[in-house]
């Protein structure tokens, strides 16, 4: 039977298309039928969970309707395509998005009432979606947002982890992670057991002759692993355009448990076989700007990489074009090198399956792939080894030694006297053991590359990837500077703002147009508007201080300068910088008098972050924090004047109460180590001032905003080098303000110092790699300088509303629209009469 009905049928398949509700009316009709069936539920057994489930559900409907519209419409249209392959999607949560998205969010708040529920406590309900660490898994939701946005015809590929990033709890004061357990009763996926990829791993190759006596390959009685789809819905704002996120699934291929040793009544062996297969999607490696070289891991970007261009290819062959044709219909874009591997696989298939000629195929390659790099730090950059691939990976190692020795024979043709730079170009390091260098392979096989910030971009021109340069020339790099979808990071956080500036602009058609925020500095002296401005400010700052109330016990002062660092806890991050700081004010404080205690400006010092779970040294600052609050905030001779707070757990729906309810943020990394970051950019967004270092984006920031707005200290990251030479050659001093703090923290003033000697030993002993020491100064008279600002409060309302008005550059539809522009050459498809 064919799966499409016949015309003459489809009249009556129209007369019953489900409809979409619109009205209040039609939403609470929905959400009824959806609690008393779907769910089995009534009123008289609907608690906030029930409702949340019923409204997922309501707008889940409308979500699916529109999305299979869209892809009907794509493939009616079948243009180019984007793929954006990321390990990562760190989605956060779903219906608050849905609801404004589709511009119901009012109409639910209205019906919720009318049936007993407060929205905000419905939406908060739902579990985050965390398939991710921290920036890059963040940078890949908000290009699905923005794609669908600006109606690109866009796929996200990547895996349905069982286990997202863990749940940090804090214990007397260290962290211990619990496992996030999230797929039970998550409505906003779709399993598509129909569709499904084999996975081949292990093996060997053989070589053979074909029928026309060509030498060709196959590899072969490898173990088979599947993958199933997983599908969700991806809506645009204020557009009918409702993308896919596929995430893959993995389980044993010969389905519940294989039937042989089953029979054999080798039941034990039959389920740990079911079981080795599951692993590959079982949890989220919990590393940021790591990379560890586990076999698993491995796995799991070779499942990932080889169902998706399965996929991929499956839709390339059935509009039946030439194979010249598939980088005209298919942009891939590889989210840092995790999914490097997806070059060689392309290539395989074309060489071994399709019987394409060598250069051919590779042409095809190079032309669909884009890389972007995400960090320099050398612990971050892939490197696996040559054994391991061997293993797991036989044929594509083949093809990777392949890739180099034509590369490196280009290479030598074109610098015959130069043989230094072959080994330093090559794919393969040869160390022992050897070991495949991802990131070449991935430059190689791309038709371009991209660094996240203008400043990392250069860097990776001048270091990292210098060779490279010479090679192909500047044109294969490029920047494009990260970006934020302001749906979620203003809208969707910050709805009072939001409203603010739309009353004033007269729309809300900033958000579909961020430029358009330069507006609202016309009303930088509006009285009225700057006291709404003010006072919306305070809200979010009390909404905060009632979480931290909830969630640590402590009594904040709304009225104190609310300065946060958030972000994952990394030493380069430096929030050692920040809690040493915290600890110099604290010192400070308490040798004043009465009288020059009055003059000082009560802050409030909050901190958010997850360690690597096998990072010490993050731990240890994650100890020291909260070691350094037990005692401070509970120091009489303090009282308001300073607290210290760490929230735990930080993830996407945390961040939507902290970001607006900054007054001051810390984006403190050593110069030249972070390559964007994007917080900085949500913090601004929404009103909040930062101090930063001349790092990643917060040069930018500067540039958009006036560097009369910004709070900017510490060296250069031209002077790093020449700084940890010096240190290195015993040229150190430690800095005497800094000394005093360490001098507490060797006091106990914090607990047994023993516990933080690997701290402050790795900065006075051994180097301080990340110059703590060298900006501590600079740091210390910098927030003097904050404190200052704050107390003529007209003035930080100016910087505040002046910097949200620059802004405009920060959007992720201005990112989105530079890739598809200089990287994917691809078009937009909106709805019109000829398609719907
Ligand atoms: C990550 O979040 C980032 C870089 C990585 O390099 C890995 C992870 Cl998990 C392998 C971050 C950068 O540190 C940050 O500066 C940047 O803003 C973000 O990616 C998005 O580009």
């Amino acid at each position: 039977v064919e799966a499409s009905i016949p015309e003459p049928l489809r009249e009556a398949w129209r007369k019953h298309s489900a409809a979409e509700f619109n009205t209040k009316e039609e939403f609470e009709k929905d959400l009824v039928r959806h609690i008393e069936t779907t769910l089995a539920r009534s009123m008289y057994n609907c608690d906030e969970l029930a409702a949340y489930s019923g409204t997922a559900l309501a707008f889940r409907d409308r979500l699916i309707i529109e999305w299979n519209k869209t892809q009907q419409r794509q493939t009616f249209k079948d243009q180019k395509r984007i793929y954006y392959l990321s390990l990562e999607f760190l989605m956060g949560r779903t219906l608050d998005n849905a609801m404004l998205n589709v511009g119901l969010k009012e109409t639910a708040r209205d019906g919720l009432s009318d049936l007993g529920f407060r929205i905000e406590d419905v939406i908060n309900q739902e579990h985050d979606a965390a398939l991710g660490n921290g920036g890059l898994g963040r940078l890949a939701a908000c290009f699905l947002d923005s794609m669908a946005t600006l109606n690109y015809p866009a796929w996200g590929y990547g895996l349905r982890y069982r286990y997202g990033i863990f749940k940090q709890e804090i214990v007397n004061g260290y962290q211990v992670e619990v496992p996030d357990y999230w797929l039970d009763n998550n409505p906003w996926e779709f399993p598509r057991h129909e569709i499904t990829v084999d996975i081949q791993f292990y093996g060997n190759v053989k070589k053979y002759q074909d029928e026309s006596g060509k030498i060709a390959h196959s590899w072969e009685d490898g173990e088979i692993v599947r993958a199933i789809a997983y599908d969700v819905p991806i809506p645009g704002y204020g557009t009918k355009t409702t993308n896919n996120l596929r995430l893959w699934s993995s389980k044993a291929s010969s389905g519940e448990f294989d039937f042989q040793k089953f029979n054999a009544g080798d039941y034990e062996s039959a389920v740990a076989d079911q079981q080795r297969a599951e692993t590959i999607s079982a949890v989220l490696y919990p590393n940021d700007n790591l990379e560890r070289g586990k076999e698993l891991r491995l796995k799991q970007q070779y499942f990932w990489c080889a169902a998706s261009l399965f996929d991929i290819i499956r839709r390339f062959k059935k509009t039946k074009r030439a194979w010249g044709e598939f980088p005209d219909q298919v942009a891939i874009q590889l989210n840092d090198t995790h999914p490097a591997l997806a070059i060689v696989e392309l290539q395989r298939i074309l060489i071994d399956k399709e019987g394409l000629e060598w250069d051919e195929a590779w042409q095809i390659v190079t032309k669909t792939f884009g890389y972007t790099n995400h960090t320099v730090l050398p612990e971050a950059l892939e490197k696996w080894s040559v054994p391991l691939m061997q293993n797991l990976l036989p044929r594509h190692l083949q093809i990777i030694y392949e890739i180099n020795l034509f590369f490196l024979q280009s290479v030598e043709k074109r610098f015959p006297n130069d043989r230094e730079i072959l080994s330093r170009v090559s794919i393969i390091e040869e160390s022992h053991p050897k070991m495949v260098r991802m990131a070449y392979l991935a430059i190689i096989g791309s038709h371009k590359v991209n660094g996240v910030a203008e400043l990392h971009s250069d860097l990776l021109k001048t270091t990292l990837f210098k060779d490279f340069v010479k090679i192909y020339g500047p044109d294969r790099f490029t920047n494009v500077t990260n970006g934020i979808t302001p749906r979620r990071w203003l809208h969707q956080a910050n709805p009072r703002l939001s409203a603010l500036i739309a009353e004033k602009l007269g729309s809300y058609d900033f958000l579909k147009d961020l430029t358009l925020l330069d507006k609202i500095e016309a009303f930088v002296d509006d009285k009225a508007f700057r006291e709404e401005w003010a006072v919306i400010k305070r809200e979010n700052k009390l909404r905060l201080a009632e979480h931290i109330k909830a969630t640590t016990g402590y009594d904040v002062n709304p009225n104190a300068l609310f300065d946060v660092q958030v972000k994952r806890i990394h030493e380069y991050k430096r929030q050692q910088l920040n809690i040493f700081g915290v600890i110099h004010r604290y010192l400070s404080i308490k040798a004043m008098s009465a009288e020059e205690k009055k003059k000082v400006v009560p802050r409030v010092s909050i901190f958010g972050g997850k360690a690597a779970p096998g990072y010490w040294m993050a731990k240890t600052i994650i100890h020291l924090i909260n070691k350094v609050a037990d005692v401070v905030n509970k120091d009489p001779e303090i009282g308001d004047l300073l607290k210290v707070i760490f929230i735990a757990d930080y993830n996407v729906s945390k961040a939507e109460i902290i970001c607006p309810a900054s007054d001051l943020s810390e984006h403190i990394s050593t110069a030249g180590t972070e390559g964007s970051g994007t917080s900085n950019m949500k913090f601004v967004l929404n009103g909040g001032l930062i101090i930063g270092t001349c790092d990643g984006a917060n040069i930018e920031i500067t540039r958009e905003i006036g560097e009369q707005n910004i709070f900017l200290f510490g060296n250069l990251a031209e002077d790093v080098e020449d700084l940890r030479h010096k240190h290195f050659y015993g040229d150190f001093k430690l800095d005497p303000q800094l000394e005093r703090v360490f001098d507490a923290i060797k006091d106990n003033m914090f607990g047994d110092k023993a516990d933080f000697t690997a701290l402050t030993s790795s900065i006075e002993e051994h180097g301080d790699y990340y110059l703590v020491s060298d900006d501590f100064n600079s740091y210390i008279t910098t927030h003097e300088m904050v404190d200052e600002a704050f107390q003529n409060q007209e003035e930080w309302l100016a910087k505040s509303i002046t910097s949200v008005a620059r802004m405009g550059f920060f959007s992720m539809d201005r990112v989105t629209n530079e890739y598809a522009d200089s990287i994917w050459n691809v078009e937009p498809l909106d709805v019109t009469e000829e398609t719907d």
